[in-house]
C-alpha cells in the first residue's frame, strides 16, 4: 500500500459486503468493527434483512493503528458495509452487469468450514469477479487457544503444541475444500500476490483478535483492485433494498452505489412493466456508525438513504434506479425496459418462480436456465392466489409443470395450496433446483408407472374374517391392504389361484372409494361370492394379473417397492402352480 494521489473527494467508499452461513459470525464481525453490540439486539441473534453501516476512514483508522503506523495512507473516503443474513440471499446485492459489492469478507467458522451457503457465495464471487478475503472466524473455540497480546500472527505461534496442530488441522482442511471451489489461499501474511491467493485471516469477534488484521488486509485489497472503480461518476445509480412504513410514512430504503442525488431529485425505477418516474421529496441519509437517518439535501455515493417518493406505486425490491435528467428521459426509459426484459426472458411453457428481489429472481432464472427447466411465470413477492391459478393451468397441459418454486419468499396470508399443486420453497438457491430435480422424478415415476400399467395393480389383501357383513349377494366383508394399493373393477384370487371376483365397490370410513392404499382397512363388496363357503378358510386375496402385465412390472422393478416385489414373487408362484411357465 504506497501512497497515491488522487484527491479523496473523487473516490467513492467502497461497498464490502459481509457474508457467509448463518451464525458463523457476520454482524458480530461487524459489531467489533463498529465498536457497536447489534448483534445482541437481533431477534433470536439472527439477521433478518440487509442492513448497511457507514464507515468513515477515521473509524478505519481508530480500529485499525497499523495503517497509519505503517505510514498508509488511503485514498478512500470509508467503507460501506453490508450485513447479509445467512439464510438468505446475497444475491439481492445485483446491479446492471454485476454485483453490487466491491468487495467481500467471507465469515467462516474455524471449526465448520465450508457450509451450504458459504458454497453459493463463493460461486457468486466467482461468477463476479469480486475480490474478497476470508475471515476464519471463532478461532478462540479451538480449545486451549490463548488470546495473543500483539497480533493474531504472534498468537497462532505461541499457542501451545496440541493447540497449533488442531489450528492447523482446520487450517488444511478448509484449505482443501476451498481449493475445491477452485480457489487456492493462504494465511495473509504469506499472501504475496492477491491475486493469485485469497488471504485468510483467522478472527475472533468474542477475544477480538485478527479484527484490525481483518481491516488492514481489506484495505490492501481496495487498493490492489478498485482504483479505477472507485472514481465516481456524475451519473446518481443505485438499487432499492427495502419498502418500508414508520409512524405512516412509506420509505424506499436504497444503496446509492455511484454519483450524487439530491432532494428534489427526479428518479426513473425500473420495474415489470413500464418504468416509474418520481420525485424525492425527502431524503434521508444513514449516519456513520448507526442504523439512523438524517435528512439531508445531498447524499454522495456510496452511500445507505431512504427515501419519500411522490410515486410509489409498483415498486419493487432490488430495481436499479438513476436520477433523471428531461433530456435522457427516453433512452432511460428504453434502456431500463431493456435491461428489465433480458432478466425475465420466459418460456411459452414452464413452472412458475417467486422471489424477493429483482437480483434473487435473476439468480435463480440464471440456474434454472443453465439445468434447461423452463419457466413461464416470474415474479417478487411471496406466493400469492395468482400464482396457484396458473400452476393449476400447468396441470392439464404438464403436471410436471404445476409446480411453484419460491426463493426466499413465504406466503400470502391464508392462501391454501391444492394438493395437486406443488410448492417449493428454500432459501439456499441451488437447493431448491435440486428439490425441484427430486419432485419431479418422482412425479415422473407416477406418471410412467400409471400410464403404463393401466389398471393393473399389485396388491395383497389380508381378510378380516370378524368383519363379515354380508355372506353373500354380493358378499360384503372387512379386509386390511397388506401391500400395495386396491381398486376398484380389479379381478381378484385366492392363494390356490382360484379367480373369486372383480372388486364392486370398496367402502373407507362409511364412504364409497375408488382405491385404497397400503395399511387401510376398508370394506369390500364382491358379486356372485358367497363367503362362508368360497372365503372362510382364505386368509389373503392378490389383485389377478396378466401375463403381460406381469413381465411390466418385472421390467420396471426400480418402480416397485421391496414389498411389491414380494408380492409378485407370490403371484407368480400362485400362478405356476397351475401352469408351471407362467411369465417365464
Ligand atoms: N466463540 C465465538 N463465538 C462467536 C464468535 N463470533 C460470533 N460468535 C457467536 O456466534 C453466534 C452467531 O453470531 P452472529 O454474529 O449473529 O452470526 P451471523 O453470521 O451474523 O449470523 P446470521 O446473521 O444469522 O447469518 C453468536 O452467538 C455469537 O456470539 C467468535 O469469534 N467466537
Ligand atoms: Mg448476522
Amino acid at each position: 500500500m504506497k501512497p497515491t494521489n488522487p484527491p479523496q473527494a473523487l473516490l467513492r467508499s467502497p461497498i464490502v459486503t459481509v457474508c457467509g452461513h448463518v451464525d458463523h459470525g457476520k454482524t458480530s464481525i461487524l459489531d467489533c468493527f463498529r465498536e457497536s453490540s447489534l448483534q445482541q439486539g437481533e431477534a433470536g441473534g439472527i439477521t433478518q434483512k440487509i442492513s448497511f453501516t457507514k464507515y468513515p476512514i477515521e473509524q478505519i483508522k481508530r480500529t485499525c493503528p497499523l495503517i497509519e503506523k505503517q505510514g498508509v495512507t488511503l485514498d478512500i473516503p470509508g467503507f460501506m458495509f453490508i450485513d447479509t443474513p445467512g439464510h438468505a440471499a446475497f444475491t439481492n446485492l445485483r446491479k446492471r452487469g454485476g454485483s453490487l459489492a466491491d468487495l467481500a469478507i467471507v465469515v467462516v467458522s474455524i471449526k465448520e468450514g465450508i457450509k451450504p451457503q458459504t458454497a453459493e457465495v463463493l460461486q457468486i464471487l466467482k461468477a463476479h469477479k469480486t475480490p474478497f478475503l476470508i475471515a476464519l472466524n471463532k478461532i478462540d473455540s479451538i480449545s486451549g487457544w490463548q488470546k495473543g497480546e500483539q497480533g493474531v500472527k504472534q498468537a497462532i505461534d505461541r499457542q501451545a503444541v496440541h493447540v497449533r496442530q488442531e489450528f492447523d488441522e482446520a487450517l488444511l482442511t478448509f484449505q482443501s475444500s476451498l481449493r475445491e471451489h477452485g480457489f487456492d489461499s493462504d494465511l495473509f501474511f504469506d499472501v504475496t500476490d492477491f491475486t493469485k491467493k485469497v488471504a485468510l485471516v483467522p478472527c475472533s469477534a468474542r477475544t477480538k483478535e485478527g479484527i484490525s488484521e481483518l481491516l488492514f488486509v481489506l484495505c490492501g485489497l481496495c487498493q490492489r483492485f478498485l482504483r479505477e472503480r472507485l472514481t465516481i461518476s456524475s451519473e446518481a445509480n443505485g438499487v432499492i433494498l427495502e419498502l418500508k412504513k414508520e409512524r405512516g410514512i412509506e420509505w424506499a430504503e436504497a444503496i446509492l452505489y455511484d454519483g450524487a442525488l439530491k432532494e428534489g431529485s427526479e428518479i426513473i425505477i425500473a420495474s415489470f412493466g413500464e418504468p416509474i418516474i418520481t420525485k424525492i421529496r425527502v431524503l434521508g441519509e444513514i449516519q456513520s456508525l448507526s442504523t439512523k437517518y438524517t435528512s439531508v439535501k445531498k447524499a454522495c455515493a456510496a452511500t445507505g438513504i431512504r427515501m419519500q417518493l411522490t410515486e410509489k406505486e409498483g415498486i419493487l425490491p432490488g430495481m436499479p434506479f438513476q436520477e433523471l435528467s428531461p433530456a435522457v428521459f427516453e433512452s432511460k426509459r428504453a434502456q431500463f425496459k431493456k435491461e428489465i426484459a433480458s432478466v425475465l426472458q420466459l418460456d411459452k411453457q414452464g413452472l412458475i418462480i417467486k422471489a424477493d428481489s429483482l437480483g434473487s429472481l435473476e439468480a435463480l432464472i440464471t440456474l434454472l436456465k443453465q439445468e434447461h427447466i423452463q419457466i413461464i411465470k416470474a415474479g417478487i413477492g411471496p406466493i400469492s392466489k395468482t400464482d396457484i391459478i396458473s400452476a393449476k393451468t400447468n396441470l392439464t397441459i404438464d403436471p410436471l409443470n404445476a409446480v411453484i418454486l419460491g426463493f426466499n419468499v413465504g406466503f400470502d396470508e391464508k392462501l391454501s395450496v391444492p394438493a395437486m399443486i406443488k410448492v417449493l420453497t428454500n432459501p439456499v438457491v441451488y437447493k431448491l433446483i435440486e428439490d425441484l430435480t427430486l419432485w419431479r422424478r418422482d412425479q415422473q415415476e407416477a406418471i410412467i408407472r400409471e400410464k403404463m400399467l393401466g389398471l393393473a395393480t399389485i396388491c395383497k389383501l389380508e381378510i378380516l374374517p370378524q368383519y363379515v357383513f354380508r355372506n353373500s349377494n354380493p358378499a360384503i366383508f372387512g379386509v386390511r391392504v397388506a401391500v400395495g394399493k386396491i381398486k376398484l373393477g380389479i379381478p381378484l384370487i385366492d392363494s390356490k389361484g382360484t379367480s373369486i371376483a372383480h372388486v364392486k365397490s370398496l367402502q373407507h370410513d362409511k364412504s364409497s372409494v375408488n382405491e385404497a392404499k397400503e395399511g387401510q382397512e376398508i370394506a369390500l363388496a364382491l358379486p356372485g361370492v358367497t363367503f362362508d363357503r368360497q372365503l372362510k378358510e382364505t386368509r389373503s386375496l392378490y389383485a389377478d394379473l396378466s401375463e403381460v402385465q406381469f413381465k411390466q412390472f418385472k421390467k420396471n422393478k426400480e418402480l416397485l417397492s421391496a414389498r411389491e416385489l414380494q408380492v409378485l414373487e407370490e403371484i407368480a408362484q400362485i400362478k405356476r402352480k397351475v401352469y408351471e411357465l407362467w411369465g417365464s
